[in-house]
């Protein structure tokens, strides 16, 4: 085997660069990204082992710091929370796992330019069935004055004021994505460095794909323009040449990663049970629908597009369709 190929950038190191492709840059937003890559480190650890822990049924265990060892979920808050508490990058948090944002009271983070919003372990209810979940995360500048606690105003901003978004797989390989307007770029963990690699760089979203998610359970609650949607997807010789394979694996960073790199259409619509559907807009819709719109894609609750959605609480929920231009327009024609 030839000497091992080294010029794959890292994470810090693609992020460096784009800090100095943009001199007036403070450094702040790459410096909250590479926080966000730390922080994903410690959380696959944990998932990566999270079976075993289960078998041991080690759940009491107290670990290296002699902490008790919390769920997950509230584990992998506490990681991402702690990084950016402990940054420079960043004046507050808002998270699936906290009833309320909250504003970090120190000198530094009360004058940091970003608020950031994230579900720190989406789909964690996969784990103990060893299904691949994940970390969604959005970045915003803060409206309020620096110097200042950050505010409500600074959460509740519609997604098209995002800086910069990204998710963690934690998968057959652990990755990262993330996306600032100057595109998405993907990396994946080298555990033998234990650092992301740029992997997947510049990703653009196919036009076409024959891929649609959806729940099929749910199918008699979703109103008639999805059934038929769906009836389309079915179809022999339907939109760019149906029959599409259906494929729904229950967690949404991994169907609408998978969705991203090979084409395709997520949705989670309305039901009669849920009017508003079950995703939550600010850490689960938003940034995804600013990383599809990056990448050449759409995104939109069913009526209008999901960045233009001025959001009025913490914790609110979308309908959700996402994916492809192509199909997403032959859904809106629908
Ligand atoms: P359903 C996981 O619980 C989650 O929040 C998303 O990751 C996933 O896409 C969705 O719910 C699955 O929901 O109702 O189809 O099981």
């Amino acid at each position: 085997m030839g000497p091992v190929n080294r010029n794959i950038l890292t994470l810090d190191e693609f992020t460096i660069q784009q800090l100095r492709d943009f001199p007036l840059a403070t450094g702040e937003l790459s410096g909250l990204l590479r926080d966000m890559g730390l922080a994903a480190k410690r959380v696959n650890v944990e998932v990566n082992k999270a079976g075993l822990v289960d078998i041991l049924g080690d759940l009491g265990r107290v670990n290296v710091q002699g902490e008790d060892v919390k769920k997950l979920d509230i584990f992998a808050n506490n990681q991402f929370m702690g990084v950016l508490q402990h940054g420079i990058s960043c004046a507050g948090i808002g998270s699936e796992e906290l009833d309320d944002y909250i504003s970090f009271d120190d000198e530094v983070s009360k004058n940091s330019k970003y608020v950031c919003l994230f579900d720190p372990l989406d789909g964690s209810g996969n784990i103990d069935v060893n299904v691949s979940i994940g970390t969604i995360f959005s970045v915003y500048r803060r409206v309020t004055p620096k110097g200042s606690l950050a505010a409500k105003e600074d959460f509740l901003q519609p997604g098209s004021k995002q800086v910069a978004a990204g998710y963690i797989v934690y998968g057959s390989s652990t990755m990262l994505v993330y996306a600032t307007r100057r595109g998405v770029n993907g990396f994946t963990l080298d555990p033998s460095i234990g650092e992301f690699c740029l992997s997947h760089p510049n990703i653009k979203c196919p036009e076409f794909g024959k891929i649609y998610s959806v729940n099929h359970g749910n199918f008699f609650q979703y109103s008639e323009k999805v059934r038929n949607y769906i009836t389309v997807c079915q179809k022999k010789n339907s939109g760019n040449g149906g029959p599409y394979t259906q494929r729904y694996i229950g967690s949404m960073v991994s169907d609408v990663h998978r969705n991203l790199i090979k084409g395709g259409i997520f949705m989670y619509p309305a039901t009669t049970d849920k009017p508003k559907g079950k995703l939550r807009l600010l850490y689960e819709c938003n940034p995804f629908a600013f990383i599809t719109e990056v990448a050449g894609g759409k995104a939109t609750n069913g009526e209008q597009r999901i960045l233009d959605v001025q959001p009025t609480a913490l914790h609110e929920r979308s309908p959700l369709f996402i994916g492809s231009k192509g199909m997403m327009e032959e859904f809106e024609m629908t």
